[in-house]
């Protein structure tokens, strides 16, 4: 690997001396008073200026992954500034990318920047990956045309050395209550990589549709999908299309956990199939809001034979580690069904060698620590899951659920939980919820009763996921609502210039 960096490093030094040749005076800029989210663990500046314009080249390593994020990173930059790094003639300055594996920590990464060269240091493409989100970062949102004859974007020299607190940062949308496309899902997806969210938890699952082909049992969607809340159109992905889904988050380097939701929430799969049906009732379509009444018959063979299809057939179509059964609001199951249920599909998701996710209420079941309970609602039930040594995911409903309203104003979102404001969403500590070492990380909800549009998720994901993102991403000693604010307000542009209908909430001088 270092003959690959000193194999890298040659036209570099090349370029270090034309670059001495050119007579451009650039203004001195700060590297800490840049406006990056998350913020980074450590940035020391050097008050000089790298001159991104047409005379920039991208150097990277030899292999698909790499220049993968290579092109990312160079559609990404003609996206903003209109340059194309692809058709550089004369270089004056360079972007390189180095494998460097003395960064051993995963996703960490190193940015060096003087006012030649933008050199990335990381181990593997994920991590450089996170890195290429903070170069774009920091590339101003327009050029500073006025010293040269070609516009220069003027990006500020120093070192930065960067790391997730968290290994775990994510969030959840709910197809079910409401369909969303794939094209819609690949948006928010792209805009949730530029914070370096890593985590994407799919609810494809619940009383009002079920959202996923499952090939052994076609009525799933057949009948399963055709509504949603309040009646509308429905919808469900092919297996082809989630799998679109998949690749798309892979390419960002976001890992997709599926969910299907389990005992209870499974009116739909009840309504295909009626023998799945614990509750005694005739099974009827739904689209209210209601909750708590479904469950699946936890007493018959047959129930675990079909789960046993749908967690194989979703598997195989999910690199990730993780299946998330749900197990949430199960209020009509008894208590030792429930725990007879998710013990018994625990062993199911393991047979497929995926590691069980569930809502907390899991942690009542017997389960390994190979399990991961995520924290909704009950503080009893995050340490009956430390008690097992299972590791949790930090969802708290008060502070943390995207589909709560921002305040008395909010056109979308419920409020069970509680107004949600963009600085109370910010202003709590994932610490204060348990060691580090036991929290995976941070993960924020979003249900889908009150949305039915990509604009309407925007408006209840923007800009709340992005203070989620820090607050999963960085230190709390790094952490500050005054700064968050400030660097926030210029995120509006980058929202605006890729038509995120985000809530322009007063409490940001956007
Ligand atoms: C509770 S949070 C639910 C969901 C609802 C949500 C609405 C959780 C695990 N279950 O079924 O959609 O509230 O905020």
């Amino acid at each position: 690997m270092k003959l690959d960096a000193r194999l890298l490093l040659l036209p570099l030094f090349a370029l270090l001396s034309c670059n001495a040749n050119r007579d451009i005076n650039f203004p001195t800029t700060d590297l800490t008073l840049t406006q990056v989210i998350p913020q980074p663990l450590e940035v020391i500046a050097s008050n000089d200026g790298f001159a991104l314009d047409q005379h920039t080249s991208l150097t990277v390593p030899d292999n698909m992954a790499w220049r993968n994020v290579g092109e990312y990173l160079i559609n990404k930059i003609e996206f903003k500034t209109g340059l194309d790094l692809t058709n550089t003639s004369k270089t004056y300055t360079d972007i390189v990318f180095i494998k460097d594996e003395r960064l051993e920590d995963d996703e960490s990464y190193q940015l060096t920047i003087s006012k030649d060269s933008l050199v990335l240091r990381a181990k593997d493409a994920e991590a450089a990956f996170r890195g290429v989100q903070t170069i774009r970062q920091l590339i101003p949102e327009s050029s500073n045309d006025t010293l040269s004859t070609q516009p220069i974007w003027v990006i500020p020299t120093g070192i930065i050395n960067d790391k997730p607190q968290y290994e775990h940062r994510g969030t959840m949308l709910d197809v079910a209550r409401h369909f969303f496309s794939v094209e819609d899902v690949k948006k928010y997806l792209d805009v949730l990589a530029y914070y370096k969210i890593n985590v994407f938890h799919i609810h494809l699952t619940d009383d009002q549709g079920w959202r996923i082909e499952i090939k052994s049992w076609p009525r799933l969607t057949e009948v399963g999908s055709l509504t949603g809340v309040g009646g509308g159109p429905g919808g469900f992905y092919t297996q082809e299309e989630y799998k679109e889904i998949v690749d798309y988050a892979a390419e960002r380097h976001i890992m997709v956990i599926p969910e299907v939701d389990m005992p209870g929430h499974t009116n739909s799969a009840s309504l295909a199939y009626n023998f799945l049906n614990g509750n005694g009732k005739e099974i009827e379509q739904v689209t209210s809001m209601a909750v708590g009444y479904s469950t699946f018959d936890t007493r018959k063979d047959t129930v675990y034979q079909f789960i046993d299809d749908v967690v194989r057939e979703i598997s195989a179509l999910s690199p990730g580690p993780y299946f998330h059964i749900g197990g949430d609001e199960s209020l009509v199951t008894k208590e030792e069904d429930y725990i007879y249920f998710v013990d018994r599909v625990e062993k199911i998701v393991e047979l497929y060698d995926k590691r069980l996710i569930g809502w907390d209420e899991v942690a009542t079941a017997n389960l390994s620590s190979n399990s991961v309970a995520q924290v909704w609602n009950s503080e009893e039930n995050k340490e009956l899951a430390f008690q097992k040594d299972m590791k949790v995911i930090l969802s708290p409903a008060k502070k943390a659920y995207l589909d709560m309203k921002y305040d008395t104003d909010s056109k979308f979102g419920l409020r069970w939980a509680g107004y949600i404001p963009v600085d109370t969403a910010y202003l709590w500590s994932p610490e204060s919820y348990g060691s580090i070492d036991d929290v995976l990380g941070v993960e924020a909800p979003l249900w889908g009763e009150t949305i039915r549009t990509i604009d309407e998720l925007e408006y209840l994901a923007f800009p709340r996921v992005i203070g989620y993102a820090e607050l999963g991403w960085t230190t709390q000693e790094n952490r500050s609502w005054n700064s968050y604010k400030k660097r926030l307000a210029h995120h509006g542009q980058f929202l605006r210039r890729n038509n995120v209908s985000y809530y322009p909430s007063e409490k940001i001088d956007w």
